[in-house]
């Protein structure tokens, strides 16, 4: 449970409260990563015990009980829920224990069933939108579904979170030209954004959030032609043309967030379609020390977010690391898309960075 209290330790940011999990072995001086999990920078405020004789040492320990006393009930009164880092990891995992997921694929039906068991067991409503997609090339028919899981919908404020759930049915990029029709296991390209909203639907079960967010796993993303941006997220484009919910107020998509050696820089359409939502959310990685979140624009991007703003006016921001795992090798739509090389510390980074903004206004 979220507000069960375990340490005995007040921890605060510049101006929000969290609990150290247990096994964190704080040094109190700067961001933590214990088992996978980030923490903010944080200062120990519990008071030093000294022991002094007679009526002052009385005086002293009450002071030091009643501190101790408001220091558990502040801490179990946490505000903002723990991003597991680990648990994400462990659905990146569970992503790709089915397979590849390419649409039309044994992994795709596993993945998608148990996407829809998860989203109906947290989300206080669940929708599938089916769609159709007809491959220009091959003249193969698709059958897609985009997958929505809805948390507190009355809310004033609503904010849409979506990452792609289906993988590349090719890996072109490969070294190895006999097996570039094959399809990736996508840990990255696909796995990783799931993987963190699947912690977010958990974490806002227990917790629901004090605004509307609406969860989205796009279908489609990745059956575009290389050298054709347009042909990519095709469940967006679905999804923003045929709205199944009322207009959310802003978006953010998570694409390929896993990879080991996490840089995430501003993606410039994001700079253009909210550049108040970037501002909002790098800051907010700078004050949670977040080393990812690289205040520099670099790339465009033809990611779910563009159609998003496009055919729905709803202003998204991409979160995207696309070098992966930098730019002096490549691992994007290749077999080596594997959850190797993948990192819990990201997923953590980004998670983290989601949470806070979600429940920044909780009481
Ligand atoms: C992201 C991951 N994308 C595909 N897999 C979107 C994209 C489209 C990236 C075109 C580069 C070019
Ligand atoms: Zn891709």
């Amino acid at each position: 449970m979220l507000t069960e209290c375990k340490q005995p330790f007040l921890l605060s940011t510049k101006n929000r409260s969290v609990r150290a999990p247990m096994e964190c072995a704080s040094d109190g001086i700067a961001q933590q990563s214990c088992r996978g999990q980030i923490r903010p920078r944080v200062k120990i405020t519990v008071g030093t015990r000294y022991l002094v004789a007679g009526g002052a040492m009385i005086r002293n320990n009450l002071i030091y009980i009643v501190t101790f006393v408001l220091t558990i009930f502040n801490g179990c009164q946490s505000t903002v829920p723990e991003f597991n880092s680990d648990r994400a990891f462990g659905f990146l995992e569970q992503q790709c224990d089915f397979g590849p997921r390419n649409p039309g694929s044994t992994g795709y039906y596993q993945c998608r069933d148990f996407l829809i068991g998860e989203l109906q067991a947290n989300a206080d409503t669940v929708i599938q939108q089916h769609f159709q997609l007809t491959d220009p090339i091959s003249g193969e028919e698709y059958q897609l579904t985009n997958l929505i899981g809805r948390f507190n919908p009355a809310a004033a404020k609503r904010l849409l979170l979506g990452a792609h759930w289906d993988t590349r049915p090719w890996a072109d990029h490969d070294p190895d030209v006999t097996r570039r029709m094959e399809p990736i296991l996508g840990a990255n390209d696909g796995a990783s954004g799931v993987a963190v909203l699947l912690e977010l639907v958990r974490l806002m079960k227990l917790k629901p959030p004090p605004i509307g967010v609406e969860i989205v796993f796009f279908d489609g993303e990745d059956l575009g032609q290389s050298g054709d941006p347009r042909s990519y997220a095709r469940g967006s484009l679905a999804f923003a043309s045929d709205l199944p919910i009322p207009k959310p107020d802003e978006a953010i998509i998570i694409d390929m967030i896993g990879d080991a050696d996490l840089s995430i820089p501003v993606e410039r359409y994001s700079m253009q379609q909210n550049p108040t939502l970037v501002r909002e959310l790098w800051g907010l990685a700078r004050e949670l020390d977040l080393p990812a979140f690289e205040n520099r624009v670099a790339n465009s991007i033809f990611d779910d977010h563009i159609p998003l703003w496009e055919q729905a006016q709803i202003p998204a921001v991409d979160l995207i690391d696309f070098f992966y795992p930098n730019r002096y090798m490549n691992f994007w739509h290749t077999h080596q898309d594997l959850p190797q090389n993948c990192s819990p510390v990201s997923l953590g980074q980004v998670g983290t960075l989601l949470t806070y903004y979600i429940y920044k206004d909780s009481g």
